[in-house]
């Protein structure tokens, strides 16, 4: 048994507890959001969800606040870090309190770097991975911001994509499969590139995501019968088509929607915690099918610290 899959397998556990904790986002307020790596995709997703729904809110790598001063006008940063040490998103708050930007540090270590350079800290240590890549922190970190916008029962709907995932995605012949293209709009972008980093990382695939319709300006080229395709659906029927084009030319579609082969509710873009689970999944099992080990992929470290 590997620490990723009964990191995986927790999820339900985790957001069990989303009641406990009361974060809430200001319409009156600017926000940034700041990370690196999976981090950074939280605070994509959460600006795309907080845009839509009347708030302000933009996003930008650590390493972009550390190189540049192009800095937005928000009030409030919030720096995501999973282990509290990526270099860039330490700098950055740093950076950023020394220009007056209220700092709040979202990690899941006691004690970390973040914490000692933010003005307010959410220490989600129960949360914490002994895996390199992140998978229930990810989810649980997701969802509770999100809660900060509306509540939602991600709990009750996330057993059962758990389960539902493991069966769809076991039936997979994921030997046949060594190139993975994740597609998704807005908030399922963000998806996608989380989906794109889990299938890199911890199964060192070739992988791609991007925007559905723009699948077939360029990218498709690549296409062969051992690409498999993670479609993150809003249910329109352009992508219904898209999906027909794809297996015309021997592709293999896997559908996340509402009524696809794993079955997400529509929560008007709510549901994202709930879309990362099959794709977590999905990449722990191409991991084990490839003979990797998923806890500590190659070349990677838990937390990047630069001059370290
Ligand atoms: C950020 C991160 C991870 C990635 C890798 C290197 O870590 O980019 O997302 O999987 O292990 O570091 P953190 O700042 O969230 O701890």
């Amino acid at each position: 048994m590997h620490y990723t899959l009964d990191e995986i397998r927790r999820i339900p556990n985790l957001l069990s507890q989303l009641n406990e904790f009361d974060f809430s986002f200001s319409k009156e307020k600017k926000y940034l959001f700041v990370g690196c790596g999976s981090s950074y995709n939280i605070g994509f997703i959460m600006k795309e969800i907080l845009n839509k729904n009347g708030y302000k809110a933009k996003v930008l790598t650590g390493g972009h606040i550390m190189l540049f001063d192009d800095i937005p006008d928000s009030e409030v940063a919030i720096l995501i870090t999973r282990t509290g040490e990526s270099t860039e998103t330490v700098l950055a708050a740093k950076k950023l309190s020394q220009k007056g930007m209220k700092t709040i540090g979202i990690t899941s270590s006691n004690n970390s770097s973040i914490t000692q350079q933010c003005e307010e800290n959410i220490i989600l240590d129960f949360a914490e991975e002994k895996s390199v890549v992140m998978t229930g922190s990810f989810v649980f970190i997701l969802a509770m911001l999100l809660n900060g916008i509306e509540k939602n029962g991600y709990y009750n709907f996330s057993e059962k994509i758990l389960e539902d995932s493991e069966k769809i995605i076991d039936q997979l012949a994921l030997e046949k499969y060594e190139h993975f293209v994740f597609l998704g709009y807005d908030e399922n972008y963000g998806i996608s590139k989380e989906g794109a980093l889990k299938l890199q990382e911890m199964a060192l695939q070739y992988v791609e995501y991007h925007e559905p319709l723009e699948y077939r300006h360029g990218p498709i080229s690549t296409l062969t019968n051992k690409t498999l395709v993670i479609l993150n659906s809003k249910g329109m029927k352009e992508e219904k088509e898209l999906i027909d084009d794809i297996e015309g030319l021997g592709g293999k579609v896997l559908l996340i929607s509402t009524d696809g082969h794993i079955k997400i509710p529509n929560m008007k873009g709510f549901e994202a915690p709930l879309r990362i689970i099959p794709i977590q999944y999905l990449g722990y099992k191409k991991a084990i099918q490839m003979g990797y080990n998923p806890d500590s992929p190659k070349n990677l470290s838990k937390s990047v610290k630069l001059g370290g």
